[in-house]
Formats: C-alpha cells, structure tokens, sequence
C-alpha cells in the first residue's frame, strides 16, 4: 500500500480524537493519538505518566522530548508507516522532529487536516464532556488555558504546511459523518 502520514490538527475540543478513529479506520492507517497515549501513561502509573499527570491537569504541553520519543517508539515497531497522527505536532519543535522521523523511516507526510471550530461551541463541548466522562483537564479553568496553548504554540504550524501546500481547512461543525466526509472530499 505504501506509506501515508496524515496530521489531524485543531483547538481542543474540535472533534480530533472523534474523527482520527474514522477515518483511519476507512483509510486503514493506524490513529495514534499522543493525548491518548499519555493518559495511558498516567493510569499505567509509568515514569512519563508520573511527570506528564500534573503538566496536563493544568493544561500545558508535556516537553517536546518526552512526546518525541513516545512517537518514535511507536514508529518503529511499524512494519509500513501508514498513520493518522491525532494532537502531534504541536509546537514547532515536535514539527522539526516529525520531519526528522519521516525522513528516518522512509516516509512522506500526505496532508495536514485542521479542523475549524468556534470557541464558544469548544467551550460548550468540553464541558459537556467533563460532566459525561468527568476528564480532570475539561474543567473550565483548564480548557481556557489548553485554548490559550493552542493559538500560541500550536496555531503557527498550520502556515507551516500551508506553505508546504499539505494544509486542508474543514469546518468542524455538525453532525459527526458529516465532518468526516467532508474531511475525506478535502483528502480527495
Ligand atoms: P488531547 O487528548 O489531544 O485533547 P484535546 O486537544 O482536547 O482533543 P480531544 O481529541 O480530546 O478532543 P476532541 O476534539 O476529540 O490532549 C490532552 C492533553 O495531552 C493536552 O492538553 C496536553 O497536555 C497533552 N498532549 C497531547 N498531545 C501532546 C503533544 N503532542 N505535545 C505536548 N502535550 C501533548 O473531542 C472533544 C469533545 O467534542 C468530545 O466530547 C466529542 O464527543 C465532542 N465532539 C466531537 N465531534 C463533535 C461534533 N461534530 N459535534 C459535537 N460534539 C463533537
């Protein structure tokens, strides 16, 4: 099939995690998500997990370092590398690593979706997610904080790619399938 690197990037609450679990399913590629992975460091109770728990509780990035070698060690255990990458890159330094990965193991990015979302619908969505799955980083104080992160380390990246021409906008709202396929017309 030959490799495929897809990014899935946007503010908290946009709908990555949603989305990366359908369309790699549909593309068969593997999702990894790093905010997935680090949680299960921290209910593993590992090393990274004990220095990521308090980092994330407050709504910061875990040091480009730690992310980085995380990502690695799944990248080669990979026999192809065909992956969804879900909230990885995203500060500049992640963005200079991946690259890095990608030219270690042979394989080539394919396009970076962003998926666009008002604040107020983030807000309202992350909250209500809090009350459902009771998350301890979906707390309001929190999640202004992750939104904050975001428009400073995170949303420069994205004319990185634009640069590049590997940028995809898609709107974020609505029904579920409906932003997947649009996501998948925007890949087409
Ligand atoms: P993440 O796990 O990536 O959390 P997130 O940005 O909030 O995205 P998430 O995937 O959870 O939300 P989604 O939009 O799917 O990161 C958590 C933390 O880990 C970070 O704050 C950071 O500390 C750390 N971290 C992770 N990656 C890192 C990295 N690379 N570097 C450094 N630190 C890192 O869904 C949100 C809600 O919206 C859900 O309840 C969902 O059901 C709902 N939803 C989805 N689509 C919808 C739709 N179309 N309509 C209505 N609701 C929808």
């Amino acid at each position: 099939m030959g490799s495929n690197v897809l990014l899935l990037m946007g503010p908290p609450g946009a709908g990555k995690g949603t989305q990366a679990a359908r369309l790699a399913e549909a593309a068969h590629l593997t999702a990894l998500s790093t905010g997935d992975m680090l949680r299960g460091h921290v209910a593993r109770n590992t090393e990274l997990g004990q220095q990521a728990k308090a980092i994330m509780e407050v709504g910061d990035l875990v040091p480009d370092d730690l992310i980085v070698a995380m990502v690695r060690s799944e990248l080669e255990s990979m026999n192809e590398i065909r992956v969804l990458l879900d909230g990885f890159p995203r500060t500049p330094g992640q963005a200079v690593a991946l690259d890095a990965l990608l030219a270690e193991f042979g394989a080539a990015m394919t396009a970076a979706i962003v998926l666009e979302v008002p604040e107020e619908e983030l807000v309202r969505r992350l909250v209500g997610r809090a009350e459902q799955e009771g998350r301890s980083d979906d707390n309001e104080a929190t999640v202004r904080k992750r939104m904050s992160v975001y428009h400073e380390a995170t949303k420069p990246l994205l004319d990185f790619y634009d640069a590049r021409g590997l940028l995809r906008r898609v709107s974020g709202l609505g029904e579920v399938a409906d932003v997947t396929a649009r996501i998948q017309e925007a890949l087409a």
